[in-house]
């Protein structure tokens, strides 16, 4: 297909005009100008055309069945809410992705389809639906925002899945409470615009954005995603859920379950996280076990804060920086979630294409990421630490004495304050999300490559020396036989790091592509033979992570499939999210478990 380059880039939509995944006004000439620099990369048009016909059904359902329940589902919610997956497959762009497919592909795009999606506007309207699919047993496939990109965005691991598209109408930033620092929003809220209602409220409160601000809150939070503030683990700062179970029963957990007065919500849903009996809360996160309507979450009281940047000039330091950051974080010195990346993602994050740099095949030299550092800010250095200290002004001076003491163990260290470097430094970027301000710079890196698409292997290990420094050496290892330039970056907690390893490919190339999933298939083994599991997956690697958790036989995945075979009989939601199949598609092949077949569904299912 011809390039596009030549075309004007359409101008990406608005939170104000009522578009709920749009982007603040405030920020749309940057992503307009992130989005040029994106189509000067386009070699495709990103655009699949269809096969065979259309809608593609869910696995089991005639086409005359399935008319009839589309029907009846129109009839139930209004026409104008549901809409078939007919047309062609647009991969759009973050701020006009689709909810019909995986807009970053890893198979064929036609091949994690959807049939339709619809939009729910009420808790009501989601009971109508799951039970509309009880009845059909028409899988649904709910999303809240619908990005989640490099781990499978909306797209549905079932094929011919019913997208439950929640964001679109359930909007809302349904109370903020300032003397409790929480808020409760719908699923629809992306930290844009949770940002924007703070803002307005007048309220002196914080938020905790992510790298990107156009995700949902409540979605990122039940899929445990992580922000940079103090309160960066989501779903530990969240507080009660409103979830709609597979069968259509509506639940309050926590002290949600205990009814206010005359009616209203309990006025502790927000403040207490337990209330009293079980705590279910754990099981609607990253799982199929229910839709989650509503969700309490936990605010900052607005703070000063620093952002800084310190730079290691060696690769070979990693291990004594890793020891330190343990000791300040542990001892609470600091106190948020910082980052420390490799030297060459200081050239990727300035959204260049790599062939900028380095115009070879395979992974770009160790001395020629050296020669062009050595020109930019950071300097010749080989990892680089971002971090933010919060406080009164006094208590930040008195924590950064004693970051600079440890830090500068390692000969060679440098520090950075924004004050320090030019406006477009990503600093500047990084003080605005650990201060609360969501952002969009982190999508540059896709620049690195034409079509740029990325997909996440995103391991834990322990905050430790030794254990940090094997999960790294198979992710070097991996990449460099798979000729993928290495992008690790360590989100950091006192006790285990988050290394998020961005796999940057060319969608447009069907070699990049098995490549890139061979490549995370391949180090998702060799890090559990050596003792170190995901955090989150892309869906089609989901089954292969979820049976890397093995201990005892596989008894946690038993004990998940007990829990979903009594919530959900007919196995209408969201069938293999999380690796958790239903019964009745178990035994069948829908597991993906490793390399070998490049679609999502099995050949022979008796479904
Ligand atoms: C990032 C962090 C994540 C994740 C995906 C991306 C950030 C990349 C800590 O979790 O899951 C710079």
């Amino acid at each position: 297909m011809a390039p596009n380059n030549n075309q004007s880039v359409p101008p990406v939509p608005i939170l104000s005009e009522n578009r709920h995944s749009g982007i603040p006004a405030n920020l749309a000439d940057k992503a307009n100008a992130a989005k040029a620099r994106v189509w000067k990369n386009k070699t495709f048009s990103g655009i699949t055309q269809r096969q065979g016909e259309l809608p593609v059904l869910p696995p089991g359902i005639e086409r005359q069945k399935f008319n009839a329940a589309i029907d009846e589902l129109k009839q139930l919610l209004g026409p104008e809410h549901v809409v078939i997956n007919d047309k062609p497959l647009e991969d759009g762009w973050y701020l006009e992705h689709p909810n019909t497919h995986d807009a970053f592909h890893l198979f064929d795009p036609n091949d994690t389809v959807s049939s339709a999606a619809v939009y729910p506007g009420s808790t009501e309207d989601v009971v109508t639906i799951v039970k509309w699919a009880n009845r059909y047993e028409i899988p649904l496939w709910p999303i809240s925002m619908g990005r989640n990109l490099g781990y499978g965005g909306a797209a549905p691991r079932v094929r011919g899945s019913i997208v439950v598209d929640l964001g679109k109408r359930m909007n809302r930033v349904l109370n903020i409470d300032p003397e409790q620092c929480s808020c409760l929003v719908e699923p629809g809220v992306s930290y844009y615009k949770l940002y924007e209602e703070v803002k307005k409220s007048g309220y002196p409160l914080m938020i905790d954005p992510p790298d990107l601000g156009g995700g949902s809150v409540l979605g990122n939070a039940i899929d445990r995603g992580v922000g940079y503030t103090p309160m960066g683990d989501h779903f530990a700062n969240h507080c009660g859920l409103e979830v709609v179970t597979p069968t259509g029963e509506v639940i309050r957990t926590g002290m949600g379950a205990l009814p206010g007065q005359n009616g209203a919500d309990n006025p502790t849903w927000q403040a207490f996280q337990y209330g009293y009996g079980p705590y279910v809360d754990g099981i609607f996160s990253q799982s199929n076990f229910g839709i989650v309507t509503k969700m309490g979450m936990w605010l900052m009281p607005e703070t000063e804060s620093l952002t800084f940047m310190a730079t290691f000039p060696r690769d070979e330091d990693f291990e004594d920086i890793i020891e330190i950051i343990r000791g300040l974080m542990v001892r609470r010195i600091m106190g948020n979630v910082p980052q420390l990346r490799h030297v060459i993602q200081e050239l990727a994050v300035t959204g260049k294409n790599r062939k900028e740099f380095y115009d070879g095949q395979g992974q770009m030299p160790r001395d020629v990421i050296r020669k062009h550092a050595s020109k930019m800010t950071c300097g010749d250095c080989g990892w680089v630490f971002y971090g933010c200290l919060y406080g009164t002004p006094r208590a930040i001076q008195e924590s950064l004495e004693v970051v600079k003491s440890e830090f500068s163990k390692i000969p060679g260290v440098r520090f950075l304050f924004p004050k320090d470097v030019p406006e477009d430094h990503y600093l500047h970027s990084r003080a605005r999300v650990c201060a609360g301000i969501p952002e969009i710079r982190e999508l540059e890196w896709l620049n690195w490559k034409n079509n740029g698409s990325h997909l996440f292997f995103s391991p834990i290990c322990p905050t430790k020396r030794e254990d940090a420094r094997r999960v790294i050496d198979i992710a070097i290892r991996v990449h460099r036989e798979y000729g993928f330039d290495l992008f690790p970056t360590f989100c950091i907690a006192p006790r285990e790091m988050h290394l998020i390893v961005n796999i940057v490919y060319d969608r447009s190339s069907q070699d990049e592509k098995r490549r890139a999933i061979a490549a995370i298939r391949k180090m998702i083994d060799e890090c559990a033979e050596a003792g170190y599991g995901e955090y989150r997956t892309h869906i089609l690697l989901a089954d292969q992570v979820m049976h890397t958790y093995s201990w005892n036989g596989k008894s946690l995945l038993r004990f998940h499939e007990q829990i979903k075979d009594a919530l959900d009989p007919k196995g209408i939601l969201a069938p293999g999210r999380n690796g958790i199949w239903p019964r009745k598609y178990r035994g069948q092949g829908w597991e993906l478990l490793g390399k070998g077949r490049e679609t999502s569904t099995p050949e022979k299912s008796k479904l």
